[in-house]
């Protein structure tokens, strides 16, 4: 694979931030479903005077290393899969999550989660994954990381659903410290 650009990658933390936060940022607006369309997106980040057509737009969702945007099949529109904090409904798949699944956080964070459970915060869901790693990138974004483990079969058993996105990241409502035990992270 042919190394991914430093400016691809600023160009990308751009381009989630509108399609995930703040559509503003480049003037334009978002459909009930999250998709922007793709020339409007593309001169409104041109308009903030980042330089950007849609040979290089192609090519930071195909190399993207997490796979955060989604074009439809006409390449008309584009959307996040994932992580949103504004109010649009992606239509992620329901499905039964593995016995456990990882959420990486702050150590910080962890006497707040004790007491109120893991919160959504400002976004949709509770972004959970399947292998610690990601929990641990994730995590080590806020401080040092600490990893928490989601006891998910039993949350199905009571009842929780759960969510994958088009990007493998499964989705979660708000979770009770009751299904978290925590794993200090060295
Ligand atoms: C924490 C990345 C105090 C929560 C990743 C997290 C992810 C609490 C932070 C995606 C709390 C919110 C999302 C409570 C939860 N008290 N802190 N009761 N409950 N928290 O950024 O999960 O690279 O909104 O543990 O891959 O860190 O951007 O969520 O630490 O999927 O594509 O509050 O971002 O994706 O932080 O990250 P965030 P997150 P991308």
């Amino acid at each position: 694979m042919s190394k991914i650009k430093n400016d691809d990658v600023s160009l990308g933390r751009f381009i989630s931030l509108v399609l995930r936060h703040e559509p503003s940022a480049a003037g334009i607006v978002l459909d009930a479903e999250g998709w922007a369309d793709v020339d409007e997106l593309i001169h409104g980040i041109c308009n903030t005077g980042r330089k950007l057509d849609m040979e290089t737009l192609e090519r930071i969702v195909r190399e993207n290393n997490k796979q955060r945007y989604s074009f439809n099949e006409d390449k008309t529109k584009i959307r996040a899969n994932q992580g949103h904090s504004i109010n649009v409904v992606i239509n992620m798949k329901i499905m039964s999550p593995p016995e456990v699944l990882y959420h990486g956080t702050s150590e910080a964070f962890i006497e707040s989660i004790k007491e109120k459970g893991i919160s959504k915060m400002s976004r949709q869901y509770v972004h959970l994954s399947e292998d610690m790693d990601s929990a641990v990138k994730v995590g080590s974004r806020h401080g040092k990381p600490a990893v928490l483990v989601i006891d998910t079969a039993k949350m199905s058993a009571d009842g929780f659903v759960f969510r994958i996105s088009e990007n493998g990241v499964w989705q979660s409502d708000d979770i009770p410290w009751k299904y978290v035990t925590e794993i200090k992270y060295p």
